[in-house]
């Protein structure tokens, strides 16, 4: 059975990129893959966070990933910084990382661009990423488009690691789905929906309201052509507004082609809203209730606990292939 990993950080408020790229994504692994979906708390700390905003999005993730379901007797749902091997793994991965790779990582570049006080944690969080994904040797990732660079770092440590000590590490594969990977802003096709550095009208929030949701989709600026057709290079608004349609109606592009050929796009926007919003609707309600809930924090305890039975496992191997004491 293939084994996934993956999470959302609790950088920000829950967009329907991050819906697209990764919940929708969950969905689907959940019944056929022995899933693990974390929130990568301490990935959010490699930038300056307000503490008790982050324990409150921090769960809000984990809320989403209940509500919009996620079932956690079939997936292991935990906050990162309750197993502690993810932290230990990725000290013992530094060691096999060099400057200059991390140093390429476009993520890095953006990040850190034109700041003067930047973590070193942010020049080192794509090792985290790599122990987050080695320490469940998961077969599978599902990432967008944009997380290619560091799960192409994560299979040459994990490379790296086996040869020179022992075959301990799975060599993990990229998912990235053909619709989904990569939501761009509705106010600029060449940004991606992005939590940390949202666009009001750009952005369509999760707990975003129906009025707001179709005022949002009536101003998201499209070309002066009037066909939908899917064509990034030529149509990267228009194809946006298909992804983004795609995802939430179930539909493929070309009977999305073919259902709009001939209408205009205000009638397209108000088509995608209204899938964007029955999609949302029993989301919003199913995270009204857990997200102060006992559940939840049960939730949260019960997939730390598995989560760390097998990550400890993968911890305590790498540690005896590298000549580091364990007992037991
Ligand atoms: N706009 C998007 N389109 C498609 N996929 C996306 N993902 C995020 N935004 C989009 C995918 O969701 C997964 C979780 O991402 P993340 O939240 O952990 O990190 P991120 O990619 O850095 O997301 P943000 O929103 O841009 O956060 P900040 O602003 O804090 O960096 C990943 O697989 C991601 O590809």
């Amino acid at each position: 059975m293939n084994r996934i990993i993956s999470g959302i950080k609790p950088s920000g408020e829950l967009n329907i990129g991050g819906y697209g790229g990764a919940l929708h994504q969950f969905l689907k692994l959940q019944d056929d893959c022995e899933c693990y979906f974390f929130v990568p708390d301490l990935h959010a700390v490699t930038v300056p966070q307000d503490p008790r905003l982050l324990l409150r999005r921090s769960k809000e993730i984990a809320a989403y990933y209940v509500a919009a379901g996620v079932d956690p007797k079939k997936a292991a749902i935990f906050m990162q910084s309750q197993v502690p091997a993810h932290a230990e793994l990725s000290w013992l991965l530094e060691t096999q990382a060099h400057f200059g790779e991390l140093g390429r990582m476009t993520q890095f570049k953006d990040k850190s661009h034109g700041k003067d006080a930047v973590s070193s944690a942010l020049f080192t969080y794509p090792v985290l990423m790599a122990a987050d994904i080695l320490l469940y040797r998961a077969t599978h990732v599902p990432v967008g488009d944009d997380q290619k660079q560091h799960l192409e770092l994560t299979r040459d440590l994990a490379e790296r690691f086996n040869n020179r000590f022992a075959p301990v590490f799975a060599v993990p594969e990229p998912v990235i789905p053909e619709i989904g990977s990569r939501i761009m802003g509705l106010d600029d096709p060449s940004k991606k929906m992005s939590k940390s550095n949202p666009n009001p009208n750009g952005c369509v929030l999760l707990q975003d309201d129906p009025d707001l949701i179709n005022r949002k989709f009536a101003k998201a600026v499209t070309d002066s052509e009037g066909e939908v057709r899917y064509d990034w290079e030529r149509k990267p608004e228009i194809s946006n507004l298909i992804e983004i349609y795609a995802v939430f109606a179930g539909a493929g592009v070309p009977e999305i082609e073919r259902r709009f050929a001939g209408v205009g796009y205000g009638a397209f926007k108000r088509d995608i809203a209204e899938a964007v919003i029955a999609k949302l609707a029993p989301i919003q309600r199913r995270f009204a209730d857990i997200v102060d809930s006992e559940e939840l924090l049960a939730v949260l305890r019960d997939g730390a606990e598995r989560a760390a039975a097998t990550a400890d496992a993968t911890l305590r191997k790498a540690k005896q292939a590298m000549g580091l004491l364990t007992f037991g």
